[in-house]
């Protein structure tokens, strides 16, 4: 059985390898953002690729844990946005010169306002969150100035497109109720309806923490359906895994820090396979958030000026007709 585990590994890191094509033929790294509630393991999941690819061990690239059950904000461990390039994070040189994605890890987002979370994850899809941007001081800096004012702080002038989002993975813990009310927000910025915005970029959704519930309850299935239908995946169930990742629950010896889990890495191998498959891909990947605000901005610009243009026309002909009657 094991060395079945570790063939079938084999077949999805060279299947994976064949999907993502080498950087030396054109292909570039595609920039894939971790999304999820605090605590869900966007972060575990991370180091938990790292090391399905991995010939030797598991390594921790973005800091992950927890300070228990129940403990609110605290349990924020992410705080800052951080890139994880496939040079930082790839040690096999099997692998080197492939172009596997850039991971994104960010904090944990929380239900919040829809609206500024929604703008919040334009600007970061758009590519015009910097590097150690702290989300929740861009959200609070948004709430306690407004969207508008949130927007001109944020923007750049300069952003290539290799800086913008090109595929969007919802992590959703198999624990938790699902965040609804965020997977809205995700679905409005990655895929919007209207005319204003239409970069569209594929969303995936990752179940974790699989090791924690009884996959035959009814509340499993039941969060399940919800994060099918919150990420209008009904039908299409192969753009959703579930994992368990690389954590002390099911690793409580620490045998990652001396070599991999195949049967933990399978899951996420086959996954990641199906994320960077180059069959999906972003409607139009040109468009720039700067275009869009600027527009908005001189539009806003040109019926901010009306009113003032028409008090000063009707002052100008209110005094001629003052004055003729003075003269008269
Ligand atoms: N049992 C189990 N625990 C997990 C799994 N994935 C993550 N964890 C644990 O969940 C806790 C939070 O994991 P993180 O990866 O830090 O979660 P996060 O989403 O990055 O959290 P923030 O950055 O704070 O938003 C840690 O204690 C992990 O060990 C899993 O699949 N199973
Ligand atoms: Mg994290």
């Amino acid at each position: 059985m094991e060395s079945y585990l570790a063939s079938e590994r084999i077949q999805l890191i060279t299947n994976l390898k064949d999907v993502v094509g080498r950087t030396c033929d054109g292909r570039r790294p595609m920039n894939v953002v971790f999304i999820g509630s605090p605590a869900c393991g966007k972060s575990s999941f991370i180091n938990s690729f790292s090391a399905s690819i991995a010939d030797d061990y598991w390594r921790e690239y973005a800091f992950s844990g927890g300070q228990g059950v129940g403990r609110g904000v605290a349990n924020q461990i992410t705080v800052r946005l951080k890139r994880f390039k496939p040079t930082e994070y790839v040690t096999s040189k099997r692998l080197q010169g492939y172009a596997l994605p850039t991971l994104i890890d960010i904090s944990g987002l929380h239900e919040g306002e829809g609206g500024l979370t929604e703008e919040i994850l334009r600007l970061l899809f758009y590519g015009q969150l910097k590097e150690n941007t702290n989300i929740m001081s861009v959200y609070k800096y948004g709430k306690e100035r407004g969207l508008q004012k949130m927007r001109a702080k944020y923007w750049r002038w300069f952003t290539n497109n290799s800086d913008k989002v090109d595929r969007v993975i919802v992590v959703a813990s198999a624990t938790e109720p699902i965040p609804q009310g965020l997977i809205n927000s995700v679905m409005k910025a990655a895929r919007p309806t209207g005319d204003k915005y239409t970069r569209e970029i594929p969303v995936f959704g990752m179940l974790t923490k699989f090791d924690q519930v009884d996959e035959s309850s009814d509340e499993f299935k039941n969060r399940k359906a919800t994060l099918f239908t919150a990420l209008s995946l009904v039908g299409v169930s192969h753009r959703i895994g579930q994992c368990v990742n690389y954590c002390d629950t099911i690793d409580p010896d620490l045998t990652r820090t001396k070599q991999t889990l195949p049967d933990v890495d399978i899951p996420i191998l086959r996954f990641m396979n199906v994320v960077c498959g180059s069959q999906y891909e972003v409607i139009n990947p040109e468009e720039s958030y700067r275009s869009i605000y600027f527009h908005e901005a001189a539009w806003d610009l040109l019926t901010g000026m009306v009113t003032p243009v028409m008090c000063l026309v009707l002052c100008f002909f209110i005094s001629c007709a003052i004055a003729m009657l003075l003269v008269k």
